[in-house]
């Protein structure tokens, strides 16, 4: 089992895609551990986007992930990190295979509707930036052996 961090960006939001896009990932198979609607502190993004602080893009990145409030969540599924990442598609909407997410929802590429952890080490980091460990829940759905035989 593995679990990511994802954030609803605040495109997402004003755009009334939340559920649908959340939708996916629950009909994936993925179970829901933690999911939360926050205005993201300055400081809390600067740090979650700190490996982009060089790249020209990194103001304007800040300045949209402060714009207003997102959802963030942790999923829980067998290697996780790589099913939300491949359910996401490429980071530029129009570059997306339609049937992705951003390859169906978005035509751009700042405006990319959600943010997923990229592999062990950052999701072990960014749940921990966004996530108190109280607020991540363990649980067993009833569903659970039909969704995965641990093959
Ligand atoms: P991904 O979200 O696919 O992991 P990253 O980590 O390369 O993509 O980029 C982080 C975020 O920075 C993207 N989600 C997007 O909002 C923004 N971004 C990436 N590249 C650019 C760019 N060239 N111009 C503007 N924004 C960008």
């Amino acid at each position: 089992m593995e679990r990511t961090l994802i954030i609803f960006k605040p495109d997402a939001v004003q755009r009334h895609l939340v559920g649908r896009i959340l939708a996916r990932f629950e009909d994936k198979g993925l179970r829901i551990a933690a999911l939360k609607l926050q205005q993201s502190p300055r400081a809390q993004v600067e740090q979650h986007y700190a490996v982009h602080r060089e790249r020209p893009f990194y103001r304007d990145l800040v300045e949209f992930m402060t714009s207003g409030p997102v959802i963030v969540a942790v999923l829980e599924g067998p290697e996780a990190i790589t099913v939300v990442r491949n359910l996401l598609g490429a980071t530029h909407g129009r570059k997306a295979a339609p049937g992705t997410i951003r390859g169906d929802f978005g035509l751009d590429q700042q405006y990319n509707l959600v943010h997923a952890s990229d592999g062990p080490e950052t999701a072990a980091k960014e749940i921990e930036l966004f996530f108190q460990p109280h607020e991540i829940v363990s649980y067993q759905r009833v569903t659970e052996r039909w969704i995965n035989s641990g093959g």
